[in-house]
């Protein structure tokens, strides 16, 4: 398997932090493609438990390199405590590199996220307030700061008021705020760049010849399908490319070169932000789920929602990612349920929908068609094999991979690293 990619294949925190952190030692590089430190990635290792947002998951595994690619938008504080937190803990990150070509988040690019979010009131989309959205909108209006940038200093203070021109009349006329600060700015990211030096690299031209000597590269989206910026349930959405077309453009790989692609789902669902989740449940079944998934941010610590399984929603991100393979996580979450609804199809006004509406306004309106499975009560935390979950899991996972669109290769049974069923 030399190239791999992860994808989330519903609205993001689907596992794939552990399910990228599975194959981490048969892995020789981990590419973050899209995002920044929005995203959130538990991974429990014995009894240590990370939380990382901007770091790979690969960062865990000893000699595997991790990669912050050119598509993904970096906060330089982050990085840095990111970095010296896992380094307190006894966790390598001396191999880390960092694309020259990667977007740098300016602390301005936080305050605007937030004032933004403020500012459209009910119409907000619920971000992470991490910058995440005006660095984007900056990289494609050209007015964005890159890892390179910090190694000129004439060129940053020029690119920083390039930025600013326009940013300091919207956040003094429009927003009541004081004007950014050009060389406070200016001088507060040249402070990180001696720091970040040393993990600078061409990287598109690393992983290139890493493929080349046979080396195996696994991309590991942040977010997922329902939240890509094209694909997703727009405005309600991120603002990168986090599907399998986005390893390629946010790494410099090219698609021919990647040999399978992996969705993560969860045997229910969950959402964090606002926008339309046909599925969700608003009542003391979606705490129920809630709870027992641990479901809330890794980043924000904002509750999820909650709902039952979207069969739409995985055939959508089989689709539009080209997967190759379907993860199911968390099925332990289920046990104790008499029923489990699965969601087969979409009624929009009256109409079925067995695929994905085209337009937004449809999906505002979708409602879930269910299909109902008998539950199983005992404890499936301890099976290592597909045959030693109970029937009812089995028929379960069955369905779903008939109505998902990809088969299901493994089985995600409990949070730790040991915890999957691995089928294929
Ligand atoms: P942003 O900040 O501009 O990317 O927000 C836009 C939308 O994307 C959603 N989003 C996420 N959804 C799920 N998980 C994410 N990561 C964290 C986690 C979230 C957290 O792993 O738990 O801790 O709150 C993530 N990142 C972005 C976001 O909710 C908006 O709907
Ligand atoms: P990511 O953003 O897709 O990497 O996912 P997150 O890390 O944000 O959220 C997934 C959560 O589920 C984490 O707390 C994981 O430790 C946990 N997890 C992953 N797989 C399983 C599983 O199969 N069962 C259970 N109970 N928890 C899991
Ligand atoms: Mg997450």
């Amino acid at each position: 398997m030399p190239a791999v990619v992860v994808v989330g294949a519903q609205w993001g925190d689907e596992g794939k932090g552990k399910a990228t952190d599975q194959l981490g030692s048969r892995v020789d590089y981990v590419v973050k493609f899209n995002g920044g430190n929005n995203a959130g990635h538990t991974v429990v290792v014995g009894e240590e438990k990370y939380a990382l947002h901007l770091l790979p998951s690969g960062i865990l595994t000893p000699g595997c390199t991790p990669v912050i690619g050119n598509g993904v938008v970096v906060d330089l504080e982050v990085l840095f405590q990111e970095i010296d937190g896992l380094n307190a803990r006894g966790v390598d990150t001396s191999k880390l590199l960092v694309s020259a070509s990667a977007h740098i988040i300016p602390p301005y690019n936080r305050t605007l996220d937030k004032v933004t979010e403020r500012f459209l009131g009910k119409r907000q989309i619920g971000t992470t307030g991490r910058g995440i959205g005006p660095t984007y909108a900056d990289k494609m209006a050209r007015v964005g700061i890159r890892v390179q940038d910090l190694f000129d200093a004439s060129i940053l203070r020029q690119k920083v008021e390039g930025a600013l021109a326009q940013k300091n009349q919207l956040l003094v006329k429009v927003f009541n705020r004081r004007a950014v600060d050009i060389d406070e700015t200016t001088e507060g990211l040249l402070a990180f760049a001696e720091r970040l030096r040393p993990m600078v690299a061409d990287t598109t031209l690393v992983l290139n010849d890493a493929l080349d000597a046979g080396k195996t590269v696994l991309f590991e989206a942040g977010q997922a399908a329902m939240l890509d910026v094209d694909h997703g349930t727009y405005p309600f959405v991120t603002s990168s490319s986090a599907t399998a077309g986005g390893a390629c453009t946010g790494s410099g790989v090219g698609p021919t070169r990647i040999d399978r692609v992996v969705g993560v789902a969860k045997a229910y669902t969950t959402r964090v932000g606002e926008g339309p989740y046909p599925t969700e449940l608003l009542d003391d079944m979606g705490e129920r789920l809630r709870q027992a998934g641990g479901e809330f941010g890794t980043t924000t610590g904002r509750p999820r929602r909650t709902g039952w399984y979207d069969a739409v929603v995985a055939r959508y991100a089989s689709r539009v990612n080209g997967l190759t393979d379907l993860v199911l996580t968390k099925l332990d979450v289920l046990t104790g349920l008499g029923t489990i609804p699965v969601c087969v199809a979409y009624d929009v006004d009256g109409v079925r929908h067995d695929e994905m509406p085209a337009d937004q306004s449809s999906y505002h309106h979708a409602r879930p068609v269910y299909e109902h499975f008998d539950g199983w009560s005992e404890d499936i935390g301890g099976a290592r094999r597909f045959e030693e979950l109970p029937v009812n899991a089995q028929r379960y996972v069955l369905a779903l991979e008939e109505m998902s669109g990809s088969r299901i290769s493994a089985v995600g049974v409990g949070p730790d690293r040991e915890a999957t069923i691995v089928r294929h």
